[in-house]
């Protein structure tokens, strides 16, 4: 019974040191290949529409826009960006991150009827 008891010790140490060397593995290949660089920028949505209505970003940096509505307005309630096919629902007052990796050039950013109107400018 002892002996039973030390082996299935020693089998669970052999188990926990594989698995913790290949969670380590794979943090390292995902830190090479996705570096954790990250570009934010802040947008409120009022009745006068984008605030900024331009943002400027870095290319090939993922980039994480934080939407806030203000306004109680059915309009306002989707923010779309066309060309990453992001549409992302705003609930009022409550933050929502959109994210995506951006392209050089420059983009528009919507609301979900096209009336209001962003800019994205990538360089
Ligand atoms: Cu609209």
């Amino acid at each position: 019974m002892r002996k039973h008891l030390t082996l299935m010790a020693a089998c669970a140490a052999i188990i926990g040191a594989a698995a913790f060397t290949a969670g380590t593995l794979n943090a390292e290949a995902k830190a090479a290949k996705d570096p954790p660089k990250v570009q934010t920028a802040q947008v409120t949505v009022t009745a006068d529409g984008y605030e900024p209505s331009t943002l400027n970003l870095k290319k090939d940096v993922r980039a994480k826009i934080t939407f806030t509505r203000k306004v109680d307005s059915e309009c306002a309630s989707e923010v779309v960006f066309p060309d990453y096919k992001v549409r992302k629902k705003l609930p009022l007052n409550k933050p929502v991150v959109v994210e995506f990796t951006p392209k050089a050039g420059t983009f528009k950013f919507t609301c979900g009827m096209g009336m209001y109107k962003g800019k994205l400018v990538v360089k």
